[in-house]
This record gives C-alpha cells, sequence and structure tokens, in this order.
C-alpha cells in the first residue's frame, strides 16, 4: 500500500536550494528527487558513489530547468515543430509535479510524481494527460514516464529522460551499443549517418538522435567503472556534450564543466515520437546503473 507521506524508513522530504524535493534510500543507494520537473537530481551507489552530474552553476528556480541529472522533455523534445517561441524540450521540466507516495518492493522503495494536464498546460499542448514518473530505487535507478491520454482525442508526443551521467573526462571515455545505428547528426546538419563499429569516442560537439533500442554502456577506466543506461520502449537514444564552445554559450553551464558530463537519454522522438489514442497510455523506461570493470 502506498503511502501518501513516504514511509520515513526510506523516504524523506527535504528542501534543497529552495525547492521541495525527496531523499530516497535503498540497498545503500541513495536518490534525490526534486518535484520541481520530477528531476532527479543525485543518484549514488555504496559501490560507485555518485553516478550522474549537476552544473555547479544550475538555477533551482520556478519556470527554470535545473542543468544536470534527468531532465523529463515532454511533449516535445528539442525545439516546439511549429511554436518556436515555446520552451525547448517541452513544460515537464518546470512543471511542480504531485508527490502521491512511495512504498517498498522488495530491496527497492518506489516513488511517483504526478503531473496532470491543467489550464496551465492547455495553451501549450491541447491535450488532457496524465504523466506519472515512477522512480524506483535499489542497487539500480529506474525512471518510468508513463503517459496516459484522458482526454477524448488521440494526440502524438516525444519524450526524452536525458540522463548527464557524470564521467571523469569526456575525452578519455567510450560509448558502447550504437554500431551499425542510424542517426541525425544536430551538430553538423546531416541526416540518416551511420554509426561506424567500434566504441564512440569524443573528440568535439556531439549531438546526435538515434534510432536505437539498445542498451548503452560508457566505459570511464579513469574511475573504473562502466555506466549503464538501459531501456524499455523506448526507440531513440541521444548523445550530448557541449564541448567548450557551447558550454560558453548556456549561462547555468560553467565554463571548464563540459568534460565532466556526458547524456544518454531514453527517449521517443521522431520518427519514434508515441501516439496515444483516448484512454491508452503508454510508458518510457530508462534504467541507469554502474559496475566495476
Ligand atoms: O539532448 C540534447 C539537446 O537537445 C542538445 O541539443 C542540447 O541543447 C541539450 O539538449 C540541452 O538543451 P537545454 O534546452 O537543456 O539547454
Amino acid at each position: 500500500m502506498q503511502n501518501p507521506a513516504g514511509d520515513a524508513r526510506h523516504t524523506e522530504q527535504i528542501d534543497a536550494h529552495g525547492l521541495k524535493a525527496l531523499r530516497l534510500r535503498a540497498c545503500g543507494s541513495e536518490a534525490v528527487v526534486y518535484l520541481h520537473g520530477a528531476q532527479v537530481a543525485s543518484f549514488r551507489t555504496s559501490e560507485h558513489g555518485e553516478l550522474l552530474w549537476v552544473s555547479e552553476k544550475a538555477v533551482y528556480a520556478a519556470g527554470k530547468a535545473i542543468r544536470g541529472g534527468v531532465p523529463i522533455c515532454f511533449p516535445w523534445f528539442g525545439a516546439h515543430p511549429t511554436q518556436s517561441e515555446l520552451p525547448a524540450h517541452g513544460f515537464a521540466r518546470t512543471s511542480s509535479f504531485r508527490f502521491e507516495g512511495s512504498e517498498i518492493h522488495g530491496d527497492n522503495v518506489v516513488a511517483t510524481l504526478l503531473l496532470e494536464s491543467s489550464p496551465q498546460t492547455q495553451p501549450l499542448f491541447a491535450h488532457d494527460f496524465r504523466a506519472r514518473l515512477r522512480v524506483q530505487l535499489g542497487r539500480e535507478l529506474s525512471l518510468q514516464l508513463e503517459v496516459e491520454n484522458t482526454g477524448a482525442d488521440a494526440f502524438d508526443y516525444e519524450v526524452a529522460l536525458h540522463t548527464y551521467l557524470g564521467v571523469s573526462d569526456v575525452r578519455s571515455v567510450e560509448l558502447e551499443g550504437l554500431a551499425g545505428a542510424s542517426y541525425d547528426d544536430k551538430v553538423t546538419g546531416e541526416r540518416g549517418c551511420r554509426q561506424p563499429d567500434g566504441p564512440l569516442r569524443f573528440v568535439g560537439e556531439t549531438d546526435r538522435v538515434y534510432d536505437s533500442s539498445a542498451r548503452i554502456s560508457v566505459i570511464d577506466r579513469a574511475r573504473q567503472r562502466r555506466l549503464i543506461v538501459d531501456k524499455i520502449h523506448s526507440s531513440t537514444s541521444v548523445v550530448w556534450n557541449s564541448w567548450f564552445e557551447k558550454a560558453k554559450r548556456m549561462s547555468d553551464f560553467g565554463d571548464d564543466e563540459w568534460p565532466g558530463m556526458l547524456c544518454v537519454e531514453a527517449a521517443n522522438v521522431s520518427p519514434h515520437a508515441v501516439r496515444l489514442a483516448p484512454e491508452t497510455r503508454h510508458a518510457t523506461t530508462t534504467i541507469i546503473s554502474a559496475e566495476t570493470l
């Protein structure tokens, strides 16, 4: 039975940077989840420490996205397809979710956070929906965003669980799992590129949208660990590092912080946008973990 207030043994309601958040604990792991954007900002395991990256210059304020952790991009990814004045990556990451409660499942703790369509969301997305983030913490961190169409008309949406992994230095890590996959390169504008065989290494700004349902792992020898991003019902993977020029252009991103982060995102982005008929739902899941090399 879910405990609406959260069971204090594993769920603590806290204030962090002036925002309401949850601190979850299970299996020696710990996670911090803000109600603002239902954004996970920290995932630590007893064996590997912190797995995520958050900018020292991140802004914690209403209407702003927190730079780091796992922002939720919904109901569109990137620029809005037709209305460029609307916020990039949708409005979920700047919306306040409601904490529904938490409970123990085996060794894990599960907390759910809910965002429902409202007079505030209708002008941005003229559909009735429920978006529920289910955070399951144990030795791994599983994030499932379930979207339900509560209206009378079908709608399409895009989603990304925009995970910022913490790495020792992006110039020395290797990414595995995308060999042979086709991708659109948002840096060069090329579409339909093919990822060569072998690991992906980073030598400049990288911003790629892959057609791929595969598990991705990032090998970080300097930290003797493999970071794993697994996913369920996700047909798109996005890989991003800003490098130094773009880092300088972002006010909530330190000029010298870019070597320490790598985004590996479980997504469903056009042509894999999700079509939801009335009274149906779809869940996109990412599972983050680490192994010692
Ligand atoms: O997921 C990669 C990306 O779409 C990049 O294009 C980059 O802009 C990044 O997201 C961050 O976007 P944001 O709106 O948070 O500055």
